[in-house]
C-alpha cells in the first residue's frame, strides 16, 4: 500500500514505542524508512530496530528542540532519498514534576519546554520536511484525550496537546494546496517507556479498560494500523483530523 513511498519517523525510544508500531506498519506496507533518535542514549536501540527491518535504513540524530539538528536530518534525508512522502511525529515531553500534583503549580519553564517539545516541534519538522515532499504526502502526529477533557495529573501535557491539535488544523490548511495532509491519532493509554515514568499508570489502564465500550485497552498494533491508514491513500480525503484509537473511551459521558 506504500510501495515506492519514503517515510521518516521521529519518536522511537525502543520496540514498545508507538512510533515503532507505526514504523513497522509503514515498512510492512512497502515504504522505505529513515529513523531518528534523540541523544546517544537511544542510538543503539534505534540502530538495532533499523537493522531488524533489513536493507539499510538510515538513522539520524535529532533533538527536536534544536533547529540545526532538524535541518541536518532533512539534509541527510535529501542525500539518501529523492523525495519524502510520510512523516511521523511521535514526540512529547514535560518535566516529571509537571505531571504530578496540581496544574496550578506549573512553572514557566516547564510550560515552555512542554510546548516546545510536544507542539512547536511539529511546525519545525513540517516546515523542514516540505521541500522534499514534492509529490504531496502525509504528516501524522500523536495526541491524547487529556487535550480536551481534564485527566488528573496530565496537566501541562494536556495544554500542550491542545496546542498540538490546533497546530494540526492550521498546518493542514497551509499544506493542503501542496497535497500534504496533516492528522493526529488520539490513542488510548499504552504502556510505553514514556508511560513507565508516570505514577498510577497501571490503575489508569485498568480504569480505561473497564469504562471503554470495547471493555479493553488499545493494542499498539491498532495504533500502527491507523498510522498506516493515515499514511496511505485510503485516507486521501482526510486532513486536519484527530482520529481516536481508544476502544471508544472518549465517547462516554459516564
Ligand atoms: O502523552 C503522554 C505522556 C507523555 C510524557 C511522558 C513523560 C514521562 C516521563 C511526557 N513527558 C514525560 N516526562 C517524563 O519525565 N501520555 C498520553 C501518557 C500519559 O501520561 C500521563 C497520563 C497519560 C495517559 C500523565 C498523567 C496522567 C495520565
Amino acid at each position: 500500500m506504500l510501495k515506492g513511498k519514503v517515510g521518516i519517523v521521529f519518536g522511537i525510544a525502543n520496540k514498545r514505542s508507538i512510533a515503532w508500531s507505526i514504523a513497522e506498519a509503514w515498512h510492512r506496507a512497502g515504504a522505505q524508512l529513515a529513523l531518528t533518535y534523540q541523544g546517544d542514549r537511544l542510538r543503539d536501540n534505534v540502530a538495532e530496530l533499523a537493522h531488524g527491518l533489513g536493507g539499510n535504513i538510515p538513522i539520524y540524530p535529532c533533538d527536536v528542540t534544536k533547529d540545526e539538528e532538524i535541518d541536518n536530518v532533512f539534509k541527510s534525508l535529501g542525500n539518501d532519498f529523492d523525495c519524502l512522502d510520510l512523516v511521523l511525529h511521535s514526540v512529547a515531553f514535560a518535566p516529571k514534576e509537571a505531571l504530578e500534583g496540581q496544574f496550578l503549580e506549573t512553572e514557566r519553564e516547564a510550560f515552555r519546554v512542554a510546548h516546545d517539545v510536544s507542539a512547536y516541534s511539529l511546525v519545525a519538522i513540517s516546515r523542514a520536511a516540505l521541500p522534499l515532499m514534492t509529490n504531496g504526502g502525509s504528516i501524522v502526529t500523536m495526541t491524547y484525550y487529556g487535550s480536551e477533557k481534564v485527566v488528573p495529573h496530565y496537566n501541562v501535557m494536556g495544554v500542550a496537546k491542545a496546542s498540538l491539535e490546533a497546530t494540526v488544523r492550521y498546518l493542514s490548511y497551509d499544506l493542503g494546496s501542496r497535497k500534504v495532509r496533516v492528522n493526529a491519532i488520539s490513542a488510548g493509554p499504552v504502556k510505553t517507556l514514556a508511560a513507565r515514568g508516570i505514577r498510577g499508570f497501571s490503575s489508569m489502564l485498568t480504569y480505561h479498560s473497564e469504562h471503554a465500550p470495547l471493555k479493553r485497552n488499545v493494542e499498539i498494533e491498532e495504533i500502527g494500523n491507523t498510522g498506516l491508514y493515515l499514511g496511505s491513500d485510503l485516507s486521501a480525503g482526510v486532513t486536519g483530523e484527530i482520529i481516536f484509537v481508544d476502544c471508544g473511551y472518549n465517547i462516554m459521558g459516564m
